[in-house]
């Protein structure tokens, strides 16, 4: 056995039985030959025997400037040194409101106001329940019905779950949540394939929202939340005009307008937040990930300043938001969501993707010759390509793809038979050409 399978294999060798119930993951065939990192840098990961692997996800679309940022590791160093954790209900810690009122100063105009989670999820669920306690705090309780999009993603929580709208996330826990209903998504590929940014076909497809509100009666939703880009089921960018639809739907029901910005915020289309991007203003924003550049989990729900005054109506004294969980606000998260604001705002990373987008898409298209390629989609710094599938294997070209990329020095996400690409924002063209130089070779010897 040489040097590199053997310290595979010591790695390896106790992952059989381990006690770890791996998320989202085929638990038995990983644990076989399970695929590990011990150790990141900047835009690479590294394996246990020391390959060097280009990140070509950000992590989970989640480290936006890079992995282990010195400024970053450090504020986080400094603050765990010095307080640990602080209660956040009726007691605070001064980074707490230095960082929502940075962040505050990123969002569009007319967001003014933030609450903490710790995860994309919570932050689903906890707009979710804004939405509901606001329209019952302004004497509207009837709204009580929620709107998603199917295909959507928004987590793992019970009311993510119920407005996501992947069948294979949601059929095995039971009925959900009452009031839910979905629009139709807006994945065309007979219209729209190897669409170039924001495809031009199914805006008609949000009249859905109007429709489901004259079924339900408008005066019974409270609220309608989309991803601007849905990511998680193989990035399904909506159509020219279809978010603009939706808020006019919104201005004309009073409903609330929810944009899931779990990815398409931090720059990853060149603006703080993917609704800057597209111009379309929301109620309420839902993030996590990019805010601390991932290095200690962190959610925001970020909402108009109406949304916030509707609950500080009643008496000084009383808790205004019977909401929130132990660790939001959590002082390591908080040190490292401003170091990470530091890191994004020296660097310009925020807006950089303005001026790589373009080539970022030239280089994506490129790989439209190759085999059993379907489509290829991109928006900011994200690509997806699709492929063909297997006739009675669906879904294994794109792990076979995901697999092989690996082996060859890139890790990529891959869902179905679709891969996925969202390098760090820090990225340099010549590290675009050598990640789709490996993509190339991939699907070139994909059977
Ligand atoms: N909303 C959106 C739009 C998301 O994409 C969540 C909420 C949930 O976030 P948390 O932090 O609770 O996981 C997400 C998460 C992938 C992938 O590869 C996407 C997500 C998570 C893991 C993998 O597509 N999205």
């Amino acid at each position: 056995m040489n040097e590199r399978a053997r310290s595979e294999a010591v790695a390896h060798a106790s992952l059989e039985n381990s006690a770890f119930f791996m998320p989202f993951s085929a638990n038995r065939q990983f644990k076989k030959a399970p695929r590990l990192f011990v150790r990141a840098e900047g835009i690479h990961y590294y394996t246990p025997e020391g390959r060097q692997v280009i990140d070509g996800t950000s992590g989970l679309w989640c480290v936006n400037a890079g992995h282990c940022r010195p400024r970053i590791v450090e504020a986080v160093q400094k603050q765990v040194a010095t307080m640990d954790f602080s209660p956040p209900f009726q007691m605070g810690h001064p980074a707490a409101f230095e960082f929502a009122d940075r962040l505050a100063k990123l969002a569009p105009k007319g967001i003014s106001r933030v609450f903490f989670t710790n995860s994309g999820s919570e932050s689903v669920d906890t707009a979710l329940k804004l939405a509901l306690a606001y329209h019952r705090v302004r004497g509207e309780g009837h709204r009580m019905r929620l709107i998603g999009r199917e295909r959507g993603y928004h987590g793992v929580n019970f009311g993510g779950t119920a407005v996501g709208g992947i069948s294979g996330n949601r059929k095995i826990f039971g009925a959900l949540v009452a009031g839910v209903d979905h629009l139709r998504h807006t994945h065309d590929l007979a219209r729209n394939a190897f669409s170039r940014g924001q495809p031009k076909h199914g805006a008609e497809l949000a009249d859905d929202l109007e429709r489901l509100c004259q079924l339900h009666d408008p005066s019974t939703i409270a609220a309608v939340i989309v991803e601007p880009v849905a990511c998680s089921t193989g990035l399904l960018v909506s159509p020219v005009g279809a978010l603009e639809r939706l808020r006019e739907v919104r201005d004309e029901h009073r409903i609330l307008l929810i944009f899931d910005e779990w990815i398409t915020a931090w720059g990853r289309l060149g603006k703080p937040f993917g609704s800057q991007f597209f111009g379309v203003p929301p109620d309420l924003i839902t993030t996590a990930k990019g805010i601390t550049n991932a290095t200690v989990p962190m959610g925001a729900v970020l909402m108009k300043e109406e949304i916030y005054q509707a609950f500080m109506g009643g008496p000084e004294g009383a808790i205004e938001m019977p909401h929130g969980y132990t660790y939001s606000s959590h002082p390591l998260a908080c040190a490292a969501g401003l170091a990470t604001l530091d890191v994004y705002e020296e660097e310009g990373l925020l807006t950089r993707v303005g001026e790589l987008a373009g080539y970022w898409e030239e280089q994506a298209h490129k790989l439209r010759d190759l085999p059993n390629v379907i489509d290829i989609r991109n928006i900011g710094l994200i690509a997806a390509i699709a492929f063909a599938p297997r006739p009675g294997a669906p879904g294994t070209r794109g792990f076979d793809a995901h697999l092989k990329a690996f082996e060859q020095g890139a890790y990529i996400r891959y869902t179905g038979d679709i891969i996925a690409l969202a390098p760090p924002l820090i990225i340099k063209k010549a590290e675009i050409d050598q990640l789709f130089g490996i993509v190339r070779e991939v699907i070139a010897s994909l059977a």
